[in-house]
């Protein structure tokens, strides 16, 4: 059955691979199951037909035959659960590894978009300068904790996972504030998830549907 994902016509960032469709790509390109994509405008998004899909008015969306899911938590988990690659077979390391993605979206997201919340959209706010320490510090605690837990092993809990498929997505979003260069231990973990075939062939993609086209916003 032919999978179709939405994805940002034109993203705000220019197809560096921020936007969450990147993460959806990738775990589709480390099961090895083909899809397309149905590129979406802003106005498009907020229209009837793709709230149908999606009641936030958002990307991505994943399509299956009769079945239509939003939000990447279950996206991921779905094709992790429906293709080997991604989830362990044991029962205990599948049930950890399912704990990471939730962690990931859970713990580790959220202070990461109050941060980038606060430097994209509160800047201009006369209390922004007292108060984008306060959460960059914030997400540094987080990533301390993080970082503690991985030590100098290469994935969260033994090989590659959805788990670490979501964790690596979820900071790739800090890599353009720096903040990553202060963990290093976590630096050389996102490393490995961008070096892995499958987030390259997931990259490339969304970068050459975003080519030619100046970022939006
Ligand atoms: N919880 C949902 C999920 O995980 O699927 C969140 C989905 C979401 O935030 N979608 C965003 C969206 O559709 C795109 S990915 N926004 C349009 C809207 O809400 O109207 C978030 C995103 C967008 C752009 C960048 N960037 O340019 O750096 C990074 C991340």
């Amino acid at each position: 059955m032919t999978i179709t994902i939405t994805a940002f016509e034109r993203s705000p960032d220019g197809g560096k691979g921020l936007a969450r469709d990147t993460r959806v790509r990738w775990a589709l390109e480390e099961v090895g199951q083909p899809y397309e994509v149905r590129l979406v405008s802003f106005r498009a998004m907020k229209e009837p037909a793709h709230l149908a899909l999606h009641p936030f008015g958002q990307i991505p969306t994943y399509e299956e035959g009769d079945l239509a899911l939003f939000e990447t938590g279950a996206i991921v988990f779905h094709i992790a659960e429906r293709h080997t690659g991604l989830l362990p077979e044991d029962a205990n390391a599948r049930a950890r590894a399912i704990t990471w993605m939730f962690a990931a979206l859970n713990t580790v997201e959220l202070p990461i978009l109050e941060f980038a919340n606060a430097k994209l959209l509160e800047s201009d706010k006369p209390w922004s300068r007292e108060r984008l320490p306060l959460v960059e510090d914030r997400v540094r605690s987080r990533l301390q904790q993080l970082s503690d837990r991985l030590g100098d092993a290469d994935w969260l809990d033994g090989g590659f996972s959805a788990g670490d498929l979501m964790m690596v997505s979820v900071l790739l979003r800090l890599k353009p504030s720096g903040i990553l260069n202060g963990f290093s231990s976590l630096k050389g973990y996102v490393a490995r998830g961008e070096a892995r075939p499958a987030y390259k062939r997931a990259f490339d993609a969304q970068a050459a549907t975003n080519a030619g086209k100046p970022p939006v916003g």
